[in-house]
């Protein structure tokens, strides 16, 4: 199996990426984001414990993340490997994931981040605000909310995955196409 962590701050293209990289290699792709909107919006009592969360911009406390996550993958177990897109996002969850999968005979392959600036990113999230009804997307301190949570919490994983050597960053500017491209040259290269 070949699993995959893809990493960067809000709105760098994670989950836009994460789908053609599922597509061509045949993963399974787990969203944190995407799985706690889903119970937000069906109103479940997960749902309802992250949503005030989200709505900050703030991050979901680790005990109700890192369980989810796991529930997720022992539920999807037949495809070639997982796309772990917006988890891990603290050291704790990192570390939780590395115990995790080797319980399961598993193990992390690649971190690939896209790298984005700041700028360009408020204007990507505040765009997709202005289409979409997330509440996160719509407010300037919100974003830079999420991005003192990722300055503050998760941009310490660049070394956790640094000192595995199992860090990639890639130029995450440009069309889209042009990403996907550079995001697959680098995986078929470690495959
Ligand atoms: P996520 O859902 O992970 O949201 P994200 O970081 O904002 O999005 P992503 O980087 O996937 O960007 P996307 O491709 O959509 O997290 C939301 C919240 O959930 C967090 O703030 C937190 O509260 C909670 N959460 C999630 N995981 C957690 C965890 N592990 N622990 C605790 N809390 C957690 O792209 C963004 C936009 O840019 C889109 O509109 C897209 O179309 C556009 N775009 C993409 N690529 C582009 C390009 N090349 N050029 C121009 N636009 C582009």
């Amino acid at each position: 199996m070949f699993n995959i962590v893809i990493f960067g701050k809000p709105g760098s293209g994670k989950g836009t990426q994460a789908n053609f990289l599922k597509e061509k290699y045949n993963l399974y792709h787990i969203s944190t984001g995407d799985l706690f909107r889903k119970n937000i919006s069906n109103q479940t009592k997960l749902g309802i414990e992250a949503k005030s969360y989200l709505d900050n911009g703030d991050l979901v406390p680790d005990s109700v993340t890192i369980k989810m996550l796991e529930n997720e993958v022992l539920s999807n177990k037949e495809l070639n490997g997982y796309i772990f897109d917006g988890f891990p996002r603290t050291l704790n969850q990192a570390e939780s994931l590395d115990d995790f999968l080797s319980s399961i005979n598993l193990k992390i392959n690649a971190t690939i981040a896209l790298d984005v600036n700041e700028d360009e990113l408020i204007t990507r999230l505040l765009d997709r605000g202005k289409t979409t009804n997330r509440s996160d997307d719509q407010d300037i301190e919100k974003i830079k909310n999420r991005f003192n949570e990722y300055n503050t919490k998760t941009s310490i994983l660049i070394n956790f995955y640094n000192k595995q050597d199992k860090f990639f960053s890639v130029d995450g500017k440009g069309s889209v196409e042009n990403i996907t491209s550079r995001l697959f040259g680098l995986v078929d290269s470690l495959i």
